[in-house]
């Protein structure tokens, strides 16, 4: 079978959970960047939403993370990352869809889109959008110290799910804005968690193979087409 190809770009917060997981079960795969495709009828074809990222694995081709994570988990051999019990893949799935919920909204589209990534292209940054979403993500951030504040080293328990690596890309990026280092500090459970997390052989490999953080250009489209209005 040909290796894997994740399509994306690389400072994706989604691509990078899928190249987390990839990286983690030691699976080769293919990085494709659609930077200058975005929105265009090549990327249209492989994701009719519009979004990244992709997966296609010889002739299967897959889009929504989730599905990708959990196709890469069942097909290829490696450390599993998804419970076999019930209820702990139930666990896991909550987090998954908490993070595609209440924390990446917040997290990325709104506190890291307006401080980092439309600074980065000259945009001035929407004070509301920032403001709206603080409390939004301490109010999730609470969740999480109270879930790791009884001592499990993950989110789910003592074992490594695809949930941590779920939270992993929102929690760095976040963690890259001056509200999100002065947020961190009220939160103890969950920096050991970050520490832990950032400490792993995965993380590291996957972190040296990226390129340099560069301004993602066709991120501009998104200050009209994303914005919240507040
Ligand atoms: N529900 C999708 C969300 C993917 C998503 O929002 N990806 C973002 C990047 S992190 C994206 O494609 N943004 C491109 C754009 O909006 O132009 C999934 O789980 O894969």
């Amino acid at each position: 079978m040909a290796e894997p190809i994740v399509y994306g770009f690389p400072r994706s917060t989604f691509v990078n959970i899928v190249r987390l997981v990839l990286t983690h079960k030691d699976v080769p795969y293919v990085f494709k960047d659609l930077e200058t495709v975005m929105g265009r009828a090549e990327h249209l074809a492989l994701h009719p939403f519009n979004r990244v990222p992709i997966l296609r694995h010889d002739d299967f081709t897959v889009y929504e993370t989730s599905a990708i994570v959990s196709y890469i988990d069942d097909v290829f051999t490696g450390s599993r990352l998804t419970p076999q019990d019930l209820r702990g893949r139930a666990r896991m799935n909550q987090w998954i869809s908490a993070v595609n919920s209440y924390f990446y909204p917040y997290m990325i589209y709104h506190v890291t889109h307006e401080r980092l990534v439309f600074p980065e292209l000259g945009i001035a940054s929407d004070e509301k959008v920032v403001s709206h979403a603080l409390p939004q993500i301490e109010l999730g951030l609470g969740v999480i110290e109270r879930e790791l504040a009884r001592g499990a080293d993950y989110l789910i328990g003592p074992e490594l799910t695809l949930a941590d690596f779920y939270m992993l890309p929102c929690s760095f990026a976040f963690g890259l804005t001056d509200e999100g280092q002065s947020m961190y500090r009220k939160f103890p459970a969950f920096g050991r968690w970050r520490d832990r997390m950032e400490s792993l052989p995965t993380t590291r490999r996957l972190r040296a193979g990226l390129p340099l953080r560069a301004p993602i250009p066709h991120a501009r489209e998104w200050a009209t087409s994303h914005r919240p209005k507040y």
